[in-house]
């Protein structure tokens, strides 16, 4: 007799087991055959996995899926999202809302999972945080997941060196994190683990899922290294487990990991794609695509599964859950809370700085003293005004903290002031962090920090935005308030030549949606820049700043730098109000602009220059103010931005004019670089002219 079809009473433990194991599985195989699309093998393959992690292993209370001291679980092989969908329906993770409030319903329902990859569904092709509670990030693009759990390890651990008090573990929670073949071959995930390992990140555990299968069929084809020999070489506590259905070897190894003190422990298990399926196990067909009717009854047949049933979840399967994960789970968060209380007597600053971060609150006197700055032609640089506010803003704010990819003198983003510290295995209440020159890992740790609800930046140069990108952009999707510090943001690196003068930077970040970009024109806007995004609570930030010195607008004369938060804001104007013709520049090109403009004026031409830091802040606001700063009815209009050219017709019109970049720069120095391209305030007034005569003469 099938088990699934055995009483309930009458099954052993290892029964039970074994029909959560094949719960999952068949729960994968359906979903996957009702959407004709989608990823069987590999959750067929790691059923025994999830299982045993979720229901013997891990700290969670599917009742809160957001309290602070649970243990987190990364898929980062996130094809395999159905692992996760079951996983999180058998467990009855509840959801909650945005503003982090329980709403009374499950996470995702049977109804989800027979829509599974459709319109509005909570079981989405890949796991996506935000949009399904108890999604701890998202992922899909490989190694994105494992680099993040990294942040994740980081952060519990800043926060428990911060946060813990003697008889208080109030953070003490572990990362698990499983992953494919196809994780483990890209670059983020070697630059992740090589920083875990040099930190000694104990509270990572990385399951590695060795199918020796990808897309392309077997993985003798192009992965063929000693990755166990590469993770001992990283410093990583590594183990073996070879039966992928092995669930006490699997328990085992995972304590084990629990046990290892001062490095992070990689388990290599040996499984079997498609496990179950006598026409594709171990096959690349199992892969991505549906088994097809024939072969889901086989494998159900395999099983001892009814070969007809669909989306079965037999008797007693959730109470089983219950009674494993869901118990521990209460129970583990019942204790802390009681134990975070008599905290809270103990320690209310303390227990109120948690309280915040877990909505994304600032503390009172988040914004006290910051910078202002004076007048000044000869100026500061974008990036000195950034590291003198960034000094305020980690003091205003414990849990504000940061670093760079290995430039940080050259960004300007240590924290100087005493007791800032590093963030090293041995000193992990530190402010800065060191993380190496590993831009795409960096990004994603930020992401893993943020996810963990820490303020973090990572920083870098302008051009190298390009190696942190997919991170940047899963920022967005996750609605995280991640924030990117990247200086040399145009051609003031003059002599280092084109492979460090960014150009079309800017414009592929503004296409990124829902993300911020601000390119601030003075100290001020700097300043005015962060006193911004650190008020964001769902929307990442990028900040673009100059490495050379600009002048400080004499805020007198000219409008506050307060309207960065409106994104554009009337700089200089015209007497009356009643431009001939607008300037409009962001960065380095604002001073240059109302250089222009002074000059028009002697000349007696009406111009209006407005700054324009932001074009997503701009985008928020009303017509009305969109149509006072950039009046419909005056058409002659020139953009000035060292950067490309492209998107700027839509403040300029078709006819407008813009001086930015259509190639690449040049090694030389930024003087001689701003007359080669066009960069002077002659060549403005120029374009100025050319554009009221142009607009007089329709
Ligand atoms: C960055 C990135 N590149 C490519 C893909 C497309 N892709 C999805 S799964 C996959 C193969 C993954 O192989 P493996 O991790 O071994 O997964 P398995 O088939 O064993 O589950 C590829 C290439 C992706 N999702 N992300
Ligand atoms: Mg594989």
């Amino acid at each position: 007799m099938s088990t699934a079809l055995a009483t309930v009473d009458r099954l052993t433990a290892a029964q039970f087991d074994q029909l959560c194991v094949n719960t999952i599985r068949t729960l994968s195989i359906d979903a996957v055959q009702q959407a004709k699309s989608g990823h069987p093998g590999t959750p067929m393959a790691l059923a025994p996995l999830v299982y045993t992690i979720w229901n013997r292993v891990m700290r969670f209370d599917p009742q809160n899926p957001i309290w602070p001291n649970r243990d987190r679980f990364v898929l980062s092989n996130g094809h395999a999202s159905m692992l996760l969908w079951s996983a999180l329906h058998l467990t009855g993770v509840q959801a909650v809302n945005a503003e982090y409030e329980a709403v009374g319903k499950p996470s995702v329902t049977l109804d989800d999972i027979r829509h599974f990859r459709q319109l509005d569904s909570k079981a989405p092709g890949h796991p996506e945080y935000h949009w399904v509670s108890g999604v701890e990030t998202t992922t899909g693009p490989l190694g994105q997941g494992v680099a993040t759990s990294v942040g994740m390890a980081i952060a519990e651990k800043w926060l428990a060196h911060h946060y813990n008090r003697p008889g208080f573990e109030i953070f003490d929670y572990n990362i698990y994190s499983v992953c494919g073949d196809g994780c483990l071959m890209e670059g983020i995930a070697s630059e992740a683990a090589s920083l875990a390992g040099h930190l000694g990140l104990d509270n990572l555990c990385w399951i590695y899922d060795n199918n020796h299968i990808t897309i392309e069929g077997n993985t003798r084809i192009a992965f063929t290294e000693d990755v166990a020999g590469r993770f001992l070489a990283y410093g990583w506590n590594v183990l073996r487990v070879g039966d992928a259905n092995d669930l006490d070897r699997i328990e085992q190894a995972l304590e084990v990991f629990r046990k290892t003190k001062g490095r992070p422990t990689f388990i290599v298990l040996d499984s079997h794609i498609g496990y179950g399926s006598p026409n594709k196990q171990d096959t690349a067909a199992a892969h991505g695509e549906p088994l097809g009717d024939e072969e889901c009854r086989l494998v159900k047949r395999s099983y001892g599964w009814p070969e007809d049933a669909k989306f079965l979840v037999p008797e007693g399967v959730y109470e089983h859950f219950q009674s494993g994960i869901g118990k521990r789970g209460a129970e583990a968060r019942r204790n802390w809370t009681e134990l975070f209380e008599s905290y809270r007597t103990q320690y209310p600053d303390l227990a109120v700085e948690i309280e915040l971060m877990q909505r994304r609150e600032l503390p009172t006197g988040w914004d006290r003293n910051l910078p202002v700055f004076p007048a000044d032609p000869k100026g500061i640089a974008g990036r000195d005004a950034s590291g003198k506010t960034l000094n305020v803003l980690a003091q205003n704010i414990p849990w504000f903290l940061g670093g760079s990819a290995d430039l940080g003198p050259s960004n300007k983003t240590t924290l100087t002031y005493p007791g800032a510290g590093d963030f090293q295995a041995d000193t992990p209440e530190g402010k800065n962090l060191h993380y190496g020159i590993r831009e795409h890992a960096m990004a994603a740790i930020v992401n893993g920090m943020s996810l963990s609800k820490l303020r973090p930046f990572g920083a870098s140069f302008f051009i190298f935005s390009d190696y942190a990108r997919p991170a940047i952009r899963l920022a967005s999707l996750m609605e995280l308030p991640s924030l990117f510090v990247f200086t040399h943001e145009a051609m003031g690196d003059g002599e280092d030549g084109p492979t460090h003068q960014p150009v079309e930077h800017l414009i592929s970040l503004r296409a990124i949606p829902g993300l911020i970009t601000i390119r601030p024109g003075d100290a001020n806007e700097v300043v005015e820049a962060y006193r911004y995004v650190m008020q964001l609570r769902h929307q990442p930030a990028v900040l673009a700043l100059s490495r050379q010195p600009l002048p400080t607008l004499d805020r007198s004369k000219y409008a506050p730098a307060s309207g960065v938060a409106q994104g554009a804001y009337v700089l200089a104007d015209a007497a009356g109000g009643n431009p001939e013709v607008i300037i409009i520049a962001s960065g380095s090109e604002v001073s240059l602009a109302a250089e222009a403009h002074e000059n028009l004026r002697a000349e007696g031409i009406r111009s209006r220059v407005v700054s324009m830091p932001s074009w997503e802040i701009f985008e928020q606001q009303t017509q009305a103010y969109q149509d006072s700063v950039l009046p419909p009815n005056v058409k002659a209009r020139v953009a000035v931005e060292q950067a490309s050219t492209l998107g700027w017709e839509r403040y300029v019109g078709r006819s407008g004019h813009v001086i930015g970049m259509k190639t690449f720069g040049a090694s030389a120095p930024l003087k001689e670089l701003q007359r080669k391209y066009g960069f002077e305030p002659d060549q403005v007034v120029a374009a100025a002219k050319q554009q009221i005569g142009r607009a007089s003469s329709k």
